[in-house]
């Protein structure tokens, strides 16, 4: 990294308080897209239904001549191919994949970026090596102490040019789950979403999943390039070092019950019982329950969590029976995983990250008869 450029980085900006999204916001929210809401009927989001996230461009890739270099602090250098990587023992594990900016539309003031409300998630079953096995192959040193992930993407950020790499710990990275996935729901890894190969790191927000991996390289040191120590840390100033965003922490979500309006995409119903249902997920800890308020969180009733499924990293469907009668409602859902429930209010940080604050959903109840 050219120090000159380093000198200029500038921090994150945050809005005016009554500043509108700006054309840039919109023209990062047109890019990477989010979920829409009603695909959270879905237990595996339809692979064009899955939010994305792209710093910079989508390079264009050729799977034959593909290959991710495994070195630094290792015994056994590697350079492996997909065919090399299809040869070894394959996992698939169900995961949801939230964006650490999921919710930052919503913080008052906003931090300017990819401006999300709440759609950043989607849920995936990915298939590849566990990074465990490539680690074990290539003879790990016992002084390496962090993992270099290195994308195929470059671009600038804040004045300073990169590629796209982020570090994770060794501990970290010897999880069972972790994998270095080729396949997306059953088929190719779209272009969008990491052709031909991408890491995926169950539970931790989507930062950490590297696509477009060409090298990992173990070094001796806590890696501290730009997007694990100037980005994706939780400061409340700026030039506080700040806390690093890993696990995602817990959120439930309604599938947007009744019909739309197409401008404001409030919401309408009929009079009577409506089933409300909706997904939860935490990567922190297990989900224990959900909770429903039809009345912006003044009360709350129990919702039926789907009986647990067995895929620990992936989001829980949930149900709850609801009289609608005309008029006004705030719907509202939150989740209890075992360090507790998601908050009313947000927690602020200058970069808008980890605000799993309740979803407020206003609806309208026509009257009897309409
Ligand atoms: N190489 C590379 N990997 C990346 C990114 C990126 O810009 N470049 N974005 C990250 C972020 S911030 C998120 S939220 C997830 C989004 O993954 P998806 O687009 O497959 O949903 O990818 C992560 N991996
Ligand atoms: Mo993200």
């Amino acid at each position: 990294m050219d120090a000159s450029i380093a000198d200029v980085s500038r921090p994150g900006r945050i809005a005016q308080p009554d500043e509108g999204i700006s054309m840039e916001e919109l023209a990062l929210a047109a890019r990477n897209h989010g979920m829409p809401l009603e695909a959270l009927r879905y237990d595996v989001t339809p692979v064009g239904l899955h939010y994305l996230l792209i710093h910079y461009d989508i390079p264009l890739a050729v799977q034959e001549d593909w290959h991710v270099t495994v070195g630094g602090l290792v015994g056994n250098p590697l350079s492996l191919s997909v065919a090399d990587l299809r040869g070894m023992p394959a996992s698939t594990v169900r995961v949801t994949m939230e964006c650490a900016g999921n919710g930052r539309a919503r913080l008052a003031p906003r931090p300017v970026s990819q401006p999300w409300l709440v759609e950043a998630v989607g849920t995936a079953e990915w298939t590849g090596v566990p990074l465990r096995h490539v680690l074990d192959a290539a003879g790990l040193d016992p002084s390496a102490v962090d993992l270099v992930f290195t994308g195929a993407d470059h671009g600038v950020e804040r004045s300073i040019e990169q590629d796209y790499q982020r570090g994770l710990s060794v501990g970290d990275a010897m999880r069972d789950e972790i994998l270095l996935a080729y396949e997306m729901n059953g088929g190719p890894l779209p272009p969008q979403h990491g052709f031909p190969l991408r890491l995926v790191v169950p539970g931790w927000y989507g930062m950490a999943h590297v696509k477009w991996l060409r090298d990992i390289t173990a070094i001796d040191r806590p890696f501290d390039g730009f997007q694990n120590v100037e980005a994706y840390r939780l400061r409340r100033e700026i030039g506080e070092p700040g806390e690093p965003v890993t696990w995602i922490a817990p959120r439930a979500l309604l599938v947007p019950p009744g019909f739309p309006d197409f401008m404001s995409r409030a919401r309408v119903v009929r009079p009577g019982e409506v089933i409300l249902e909706g997904r939860a997920w935490s990567g922190r800890a297990p989900v224990e329950r959900v909770e429903v308020s039809a009345d912006g969180g003044e009360t709350w009733m129990a919702a039926d969590l789907e009986p647990d499924p067995g895929h620990r990293w992936a989001w829980r469907r949930w149900t709850c029976r609801w009289t609608a009668a005309p008029g006004s409602h705030l719907l509202t859902v939150r989740v209890f995983d075992a360090d507790g429930p998601q908050p009313v209010h947000p927690d602020w940080n200058r970069g808008g990250f980890a605000n799993n604050a309740v979803q407020l959903v206003p609806v309208t109840c026509l009257p009897e008869d309409q």
